[in-house]
């Protein structure tokens, strides 16, 4: 653990042209102002809407403290910390399915659902990661057992259980369970591409290579921040009415 960890008092150089490396300041940062937003909100909300405004502050906080470990691994290696990266997602994209678990409670949602989306996003993350470390030659085939869970959480939200009952709850759950369905459909859809452009394939030909952390990086802030922003206005909403 500690073979690259920064020397006290020493700050490791960036090239002005790393920009991926910019992408991981950056990454901390905005992650590290999202949670403060979100924690220092929570006063403003009763109890009803307080704990998913809370779980979105700690999506960000756990994401920032990944984004400090990944930005160090990165200054020093100069190499993916795909490592780093899907333990952040093993603990953030489940709390994210609690997220829908949670705004749809109210109109009756079981928990067999969340535990539904929680089963999927593991199973699409696994698979990412077999095909990102253990087994890169078979990228492809990972990539495609992994994008079909994604696809079925696609399903799920927009035309499955979870949507029937954020019909039947309407008004605000309503729309921002229609704004959060967008943001699993095109935010997550980056993440894919990530992993297209990082890894060999057929689509190598048609995609070229690029950099895996930076579609990551970028997918990350909109997905996290943005996602959580939703439910913080949700919150705000819902209590003015
Ligand atoms: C905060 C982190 C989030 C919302 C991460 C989401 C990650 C994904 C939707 C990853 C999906 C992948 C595929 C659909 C196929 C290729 C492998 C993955 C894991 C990159």
């Amino acid at each position: 653990m500690t073979n690259f960890m920064l020397i006290p008092g020493m700050v490791s150089k960036l090239l002005p042209t790393d920009y991926v490396g910019f992408t991981f300041f950056i990454g901390c940062m905005a992650m590290m102002a999202a949670s403060a937003f979100f924690f220092l909100s929570l006063n403003q909300f009763d109890k009803k809407w307080r704990v998913s405004v809370l779980v979105s502050g700690l999506i960000t906080f756990i994401a920032a403290v990944h984004y400090f470990y990944m930005r160090d691994y990165w200054t020093a290696f100069q190499e993916s910390p795909t490592f780093f990266r899907y333990v952040d997602w093993t603990l953030t994209v489940p709390l994210m399915c609690v997220e829908f678990y949670l705004i749809l409670k109210v109109a009756g949602a079981k928990q067999s659902l969340m535990w539904k989306m929680i089963f999927l996003s593991l199973v699409m993350l696994v698979t990412g990661y077999a095909g990102e470390t253990i087994d890169r030659p078979n990228a492809w085939l990972w990539g495609l057992i992994s994008g079909i869970a994604y696809f079925v959480i696609v399903y799920e939200i927009w035309l499955g259980e979870a949507s029937k009952i954020a019909q039947a709850a309407g008004g605000n759950v309503l729309s921002a369970h229609k704004i959060l369905c967008w943001f699993v459909l095109v935010g997550w859809a980056i993440y894919p591409l990530g992993y297209m452009l990082g890894t060999d394939g057929w689509y190598t030909g048609i995609l070229g290579k690029g950099s895996v952390d930076v579609a990551y990086n970028i997918a990350d802030a909109i997905n996290k921040i943005g996602f959580g922003l939703v439910i913080y206005n949700l919150a705000q909403q819902s209590q003015k009415d």
